[in-house]
């Protein structure tokens, strides 16, 4: 299945999967995760504090947790922590993995659809041409081939970069 650029709001997105771009607390925060969880209302969060974490209570950057939408027109929240791109040893492994996981994930659980944000390309500083190429290649994986998979990006100058990186896959 194809894989779709629209400039928007995600939490506006109809799809099975909606990927928040999380931190490692999953408690919530500012940008994509602060929307997401203001328009699925108090329900996410109290679905967030029921996934199995690690001892210290961290979904740790890379990994992914599926929790129930909330008020979203959406059937999960896929949770993930991207990389902080200044602090990470290995940025474009991490990412790689937020993606690749959100998407085994959504397979896991049935989905035929998923929506993303730009995983860590606000507050965490990735660089969003070496975002795109890793988002856009991940999702052109075999493995995630019967998925439809569909970018929402905050701003004209973000949907640029996404396009460009897609046609040169194409
Ligand atoms: N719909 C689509 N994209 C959005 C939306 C929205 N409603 N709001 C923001 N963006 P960021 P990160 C874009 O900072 O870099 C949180 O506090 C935004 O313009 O939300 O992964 C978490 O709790 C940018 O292009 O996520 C973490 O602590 C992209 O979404 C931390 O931020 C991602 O920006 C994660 O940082």
């Amino acid at each position: 299945m194809g894989i779709h650029i629209v400039q928007g709001d995600i939490t506006r997105a109809l799809a099975d999967a909606i990927v928040n771009a999380a931190n490692p607390t999953m408690l919530g925060g500012g940008g994509v995760d602060g929307a997401i969880h203001r328009a699925a209302g108090p329900e996410l969060l109290a679905a967030c504090k029921q996934v199995p974490l690690t001892e210290r209570g961290r979904c740790p950057f890379g990994e992914a947790r599926i929790t129930a939408a909330g008020k979203l027109n959406a059937r999960y929240v896929i949770h993930t922590a991207g990389p902080i791109y200044s602090q990470s040893e290995a940025p474009a492994l991490v990412l790689a993995s937020s993606y690749r996981n959100s998407m085994r994930l959504a397979l896991e659980n049935g989905c035929k659809s998923i929506a993303f944000p730009a995983i860590s390309c606000g507050v965490y500083g990735y660089p969003l041409n070496e975002a795109a190429e890793i988002a856009v290649s991940v999702c052109l994986e075999d493995e995630f081939k019967s998925l439809e998979k569909t970018f929402y990006l905050f701003g004209e100058d973000i949907v640029q970069v996404w396009r460009q990186v897609l046609s040169q896959h194409r």
